[in-house]
């Protein structure tokens, strides 16, 4: 049988990209750098499957390709915003991406960004870096205590969940949530969470929010100004999922003018490039899109699209087929 071609369009965990290797024709992206919408174009045109990461931006236009040979596009990350699945459905090209393996490590990364902004470790770190230090005092560096406050967490999938729990077993945190679909009130006993209706009800209880809901553009700008303006005057927003979630110029405006606390992003709209005013904010923790940079995750992720290439190819739906 002749073996499917498949294309990674970056480098990944040295492991997965040899596991790989035995199935399939497999096509390393040496240099590493971002495909264009040009290349990405004649991978279409090339190779049976294309393994795409959050750094292709996958548009109608880049999908409508004659003679597209693709015929499944398996994501390496759980969101897939970056992908037009409407046009991909359009072109008989399955979607799939990698739920659940990731989820730990991304939670860990959010409760490490909530610690950081209300601690103010970056501004220990930088002060110290710097030669700085001049000594212990009851006033240096003074921040916000986290355990027992309340957490609000928007989007309460499987990383919410894992928020949740990290948040309200680990630090005694009340738990209240927005989802878009009615939570088992069983299910929210685990964690003593509340549902709230809306975001304008929850926001205002809230001394952090953290974000967990997909991108794309049924959530876009979803945190405007007039739901920063929402939130108490030392409350703590928090982004692990989607830069194109939060209207970044409100964001820097509410942590310039102080009606925020403070905030720390993990993602942002236009990566690798930080909104000007964003940059200028001191009460803002910034990491460059490290939620599932652990080992343990990035080679979980290449495994899972692994099994999702092996059902697609000898027939089956794959596991995590999404469009
Ligand atoms: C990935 C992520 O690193 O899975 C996701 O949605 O944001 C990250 O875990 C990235 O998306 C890889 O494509």
């Amino acid at each position: 049988m002749v073996r499917p071609s498949v294309l990674l369009t970056r480098r990944w965990p040295g492991v997965v990209e040899q596991k790989l290797a035995e199935t399939y024709d497999v096509v390393l992206n040496q240099s590493d750098r971002p495909l264009t919408a040009t290349d990405f174009r004649e991978a279409i045109a090339k190779y049976d499957a294309v393994l795409p990461t959050v750094t292709d931006r996958i548009s109608a236009e880049v999908l409508d390709v004659p003679k597209a040979r693709t015929k499944i596009l398996a994501n390496y990350g759980v969101g897939y915003s970056h992908i037009d699945v409407g046009a991909a459905a359009r072109h008989g090209i399955a979607i799939t991406n990698t739920p659940d393996v990731l989820s730990e490590c991304t939670a860990d990364l959010a409760m490490t960004l909530m610690l950081m902004v209300a601690r103010r470790t970056g501004d220990g770190e930088r002060e110290l870096r710097a030669g700085a230090w001049s000594g212990w005092r009851p006033t240096h560096l003074v921040g916000t205590k986290v355990s027992g406050k309340t957490l609000g967490i928007v989007g309460f999938g499987r990383i919410g969940q894992k928020m949740a729990q990290r948040a309200h077993h680990g630090f005694g945190m009340d738990i209240l949530v927005v989802s878009r679909s009615p939570v088992d009130p069983a299910f929210l006993a685990q964690f003593n969470a509340r549902q709230c209706d809306t975001l304008e009800v929850m926001l205002p209880q809230c001394d952090f929010v953290s974000l967990h809901c997909p991108g794309g553009a049924e959530n876009r700008n979803m945190i405007t100004s007039a739901r920063l303006d929402l939130m108490k005057e030392d409350a703590f927003l928090i982004n692990t999922a989607r830069g194109e979630i939060v209207n970044e110029t409100a964001l820097a405006q509410a942590l310039m003018f102080d009606t925020i606390g403070g905030a720390a992003l993990d993602v942002f709209e236009a990566e690798p490039r930080i909104h000007p005013m964003l940059a200028q904010c001191d009460n803002l923790v910034m990491l460059p899109h490290m939620g599932s940079a652990t080992r343990e995750a990035r080679e979980a992720m290449g495994f899972r699209v692994l099994d999702n290439l092996n059902d697609f190819f000898q027939g089956g739906a794959p596991r995590d087929l999404v469009a």
